[in-house]
């Protein structure tokens, strides 16, 4: 009797085992997930679109210019600054901590915009 108690309390424990390794797999591959999708903002007609973009920690935000004279990326505190972005042109930036960063253009002062980092 106090044998066969053994191999019941043996093979819970060894089903419990089993249940929390099962358990965790997804989470282990859900490490691949944690880098942020690509977040674009088009400069276009003096405006940038959106004006507004929330993203996540970690997050690179791409700027495009889409007019046809250059435009500059700037951020208000001067935590970053672009060289002016010609036609086309692309300025990146990975914001790694949260917080709401404000920008302009450094040659059209009245554009603004702001990127939010949760
Ligand atoms: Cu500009």
């Amino acid at each position: 009797m106090r044998k066969a108690w053994w191999i019941v309390g043996s093979s819970f424990t060894f089903a419990l085992v089993m249940v929390a390794l099962l358990a965790t797999r997804p989470l282990i591959a859900k490490a691949d997930e944690t880098k942020a999708p690509p977040a674009e903002i088009k400069v276009d007609n003096f405006t940038f679109g959106p004006d507004t973009l929330t993203v996540a920690v970690n997050s690179t935000v791409t700027w495009v210019n889409k007019d046809d004279l250059p435009h500059v990326i700037a951020s208000n505190d001067g935590l970053f600054k672009s060289k002016a972005l010609d036609t086309d042109q692309t300025y990146s930036y990975t914001f790694s901590k949260p917080g709401t960063y404000a920008y302009f253009c450094s040659i059209h002062p009245k554009m603004v915009g702001k990127i939010v980092v949760q």
